[in-house]
């Protein structure tokens, strides 16, 4: 046979070459140096194994990635019910009630019979222990959410969440010390205490009575008391329109408020952000990195 590199050939040859391809492509490897189409056929064919195994590859990194990453939260959550479980039993009704030695981290509270569920316990900041209602750390949980969701809570307690209206109804049905907490992205701290906070139940919307400022920031939250709370499809607001929806965040709107700390986490946009009144230098507004509500008893 004569050797017929496919694009130099006479028309005799490059049918000959063609022949051979066509034969090529279900040979062997000899077969294939036999002719001009090997190098062409067998680099795409290393090049297509090359792309698989390092697909394989990636997914494996991936695979081990994700075994981590959930064996990391199973040990966190097996820690944290070794806490819980240590102390559940119904006489913790609050944070308080627990020892604060074990340190911060989820539990399981009882605030009255037969309602328990899990709250992230603060033995760390001033005055504790404290039963967080509501923190934000990052952008991780949506606040934007309906009615419902409000009602029963979201988001993780190791994290970024809102304990939910019946559960902070059930911790305040006598009043309750409130403490606020903000950070700014920009490193500046503050805070807020009310030595009277109770909301009441959802047929009546959750009504907020809030008292006793002291703080280092405005007493923007008081601005609030007396007012129902207002989810985007429920507006139980004082304003003409649909605060809930204007500022992007269920609250206790009057018309609207000065307090917005279920809006959206990493806007600088006065409306609709994280915001409350006064807290910034002049008023200039920033992101906000941290908020924390948590309740104590007096
Ligand atoms: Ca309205």
């Amino acid at each position: 046979m004569v050797y017929s590199p496919r694009y130099r050939q006479t028309d005799q040859q490059n049918e000959c070459a063609l022949r051979h391809r066509d034969r090529a492509r279900t040979g062997t490897s000899s077969q294939l140096r036999a002719n001009g189409l090997f190098s062409v056929y067998d680099f795409r064919r290393r090049a297509e194994s090359r792309r698989r195994e390092t697909f394989i590859i990636m997914m494996k990194i991936c695979g081990l990635l994700d075994f981590a990453r959930h064996r990391a939260e199973s040990i966190r959550r097996e820690h944290d019910n070794i806490k819980g479980n240590s102390t559940q039993n119904s006489d913790i009704k609050t944070c308080g009630d627990l020892d604060s030695a074990n340190g911060s981290g989820v539990y399981r509270i009882t605030p009255v019979p037969d309602k328990s569920f899990d709250v992230y316990c603060d033995m760390d900041s001033e005055g504790g222990p404290w039963t967080v209602i509501q923190n934000r750390e990052n952008n991780e949980v949506d606040f934007y959410r309906d009615w419902d969701q409000y009602k029963t809570g979201f988001g993780d307690q190791h994290g970024n969440y809102w304990l939910g209206n019946d559960g902070i109804f059930a911790l305040t049905k006598t009043p309750c010390v409130l403490r606020i907490q903000l950070e700014s992205v920009n490193e500046t701290f503050g805070y807020a205490e009310y030595t009277e906070f109770q909301i009441s139940d959802e047929a009546e919307n959750y009504t907020l009575s809030v008292s006793g400022f002291r703080g280092n920031i405005s007493n923007a939250f008081e601005e609030n008391n007396g007012q129902l709370f207002s989810t985007a499809e429920r507006d139980n607001d004082a304003y003409f329109k649909n605060c809930a929806v204007i500022r992007k965040a269920p609250w206790w709107h009057r018309r609207c408020t000065a307090v917005n700390l279920n809006g959206e986490y990493n806007v600088i946009h006065w409306r609709t952000s994280v915001y409350w009144k006064g807290f910034y230098e002049e008023d200039v507004p920033t992101r906000m990195k941290k908020t924390r509500m948590m309740l104590k008893k007096p």
